[in-house]
């Protein structure tokens, strides 16, 4: 359960922040879950009564809108891509080895947060790890990505795909979050793929630029292409709700290729499918992001999913994806990844743009897609300092309201 006095105590050991007396967040887990997380704090405090209740990670609670001392900061895909000593480890490890392995998981987890200095570990898994987990024939091919075996163009084909039960199909990913969270101070994130960015995996059987297959199933068999999701839908919410309940506390549904899709699409045939997911773990009380590259004209669909989050890709400044979510969802990024090979006097101010363009509330700082490999880790280390030395705020000031306090801020209605 989401209260769970495990799951609290895991939470309670990466806190180290202070408590913080904010005003109310705009969006928040349902009270029930709250209460029963604060239960299972208090129960777990050595000196109940007389203690204060122990903060929520600063990840956390920029992710509910709450008023922080520094804008935290992350990078998507921070693991695997560019760390020299997570390249050692696959030397002797493929890639779906590491992930079933909860020690090397773990250690691959906790490598960016001691090397990078990051707010926030995101669990080393991939989002087709939970699909290996049912019985998909897959591998993950070096310098491709995920290839599928027999891709799902059928109701034949898709009543091979099977239900996931996360505790018998694939406890390592709950093992490696317990793990990680145990020996981290940041807080783990949870993460998983979203139905459309899977659907299109198996349909299309590997990577695809233009997703074709995909849209054609949406479009000429919409009833397959819904009874896919919804099986898609059910092995996330499965998956997701393993690693929160490890520890997980933060999740990250990665819909990274939502952006082929019109506005309409997505909102009739995907939007139901992960509503559904968001609905389905919103009772375990910890903030849930959505992310997808290309998609600046679905921000607003994505964020009808009830996410607190959503991830900006580079190509939408933050102030206009602010004007078009409005002030009770936080967003998070969207430095450009390319943006980090620039030498640092090109690469500051836009980094700066980056953190002004959020405002400094409801604000996590990542990139607007994942770290590309050949970017240098002292780079990154670079941009988590300056961030954390130009975002600091006395804890007095730390409460400015957004976005009404930046008169200069673009207001865009659409
Ligand atoms: O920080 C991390 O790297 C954490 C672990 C992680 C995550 C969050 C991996 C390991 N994969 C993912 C998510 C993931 N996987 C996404 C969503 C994020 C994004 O948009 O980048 C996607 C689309 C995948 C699918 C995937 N797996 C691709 C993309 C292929 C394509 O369609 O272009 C690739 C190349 C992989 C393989 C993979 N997953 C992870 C790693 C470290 C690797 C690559 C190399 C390896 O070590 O074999």
């Amino acid at each position: 359960m989401s209260g769970s006095p495990e799951r609290a105590d895991l939470h309670a050991r990466q806190v180290s922040a202070p408590a913080h007396q904010g005003s109310a967040p705009a969006r928040q887990p349902s009270a029930p879950a709250r209460q029963a997380g604060a239960r299972a704090l208090r129960a777990g405090s050595a000196d109940s009564d007389a203690a204060p209740a122990a903060a929520e990670p600063l990840l956390v609670r920029a992710l509910r809108g709450e008023p922080v001392e520094r804008v935290p900061v992350w990078f998507m895909r921070q693991a695997g891509r560019c760390l020299p000593e997570y390249r050692a480890l696959r030397r002797s490890s493929t890639l779906l080895q590491i992930c079933r392995a909860p020690e090397l998981a773990a250690e691959v987890t906790a490598q960016p947060v001691r090397r990078l200095g990051v707010d926030a570990a995101i669990l080393f898994s991939d989002i087709t790890v939970p699909l290996a987990a049912v019985g998909v024939a897959l591998e993950i091919v070096p310098g491709v990505g995920p290839v599928i075996e027999r891709p799902i163009r059928s109701e034949a084909d898709l009543a091979r795909l099977r239900s996931l039960h996360a505790e018998a199909d694939a406890p390592y990913l709950a093992e490696a979050v317990a793990l990680a969270a145990a020996s981290l101070e940041v807080p783990v994130i949870g993460f998983a793929g979203g139905p459309f960015t899977l659907a299109s995996y198996l349909i299309e059987g590997g990577p695809s630029k233009t997703h074709a297959l995909t849209r054609r199933m949406m479009y000429a068999q919409p009833e397959l292409w819904l009874r896919l999701l919804d099986r898609l839908a059910q092995i996330a919410i499965a998956s997701l709700t393993s690693q929160v309940q490890a520890g997980a506390a933060a999740v990250q549904v990665f819909e990274s290729w939502a952006g082929a899709l019109d506005p309409d699409t997505y909102r009739l045939l995907v939007l139901p499918a992960t509503e559904r997911i968001f609905d389905a773990i919103a009772g375990l009380g910890v903030p849930r992001i959505i992310f997808g590259v290309g998609t600046g004209e679905l921000l607003t669909a994505m964020a009808d999913t009830g996410a607190e989050a959503v991830g900006i890709d580079w190509h939408v400044p933050l102030s206009r994806a602010r004007a078009r979510l409005g002030p009770d969802v936080a967003v998070q990024g969207n430095l450009d990844p390319a943006a980090c090979l620039a030498p640092w006097e090109a690469l500051r101010p836009r980094v700066d743009a980056v953190l002004d363009g959020g405002g400094g509330r409801g604000h996590v700082f990542n990139l607007g897609h994942g770290v590309l490999p050949e970017t240098d880790p002292q780079t990154l280390r670079r941009i988590v300092e300056h961030i954390h030395e130009r975002s600091q705020r006395p804890a007095a000031d730390a409460a400015p309201a957004r976005p009404d306090a930046h008169p200069g801020r673009e207001r865009e209605d659409d």
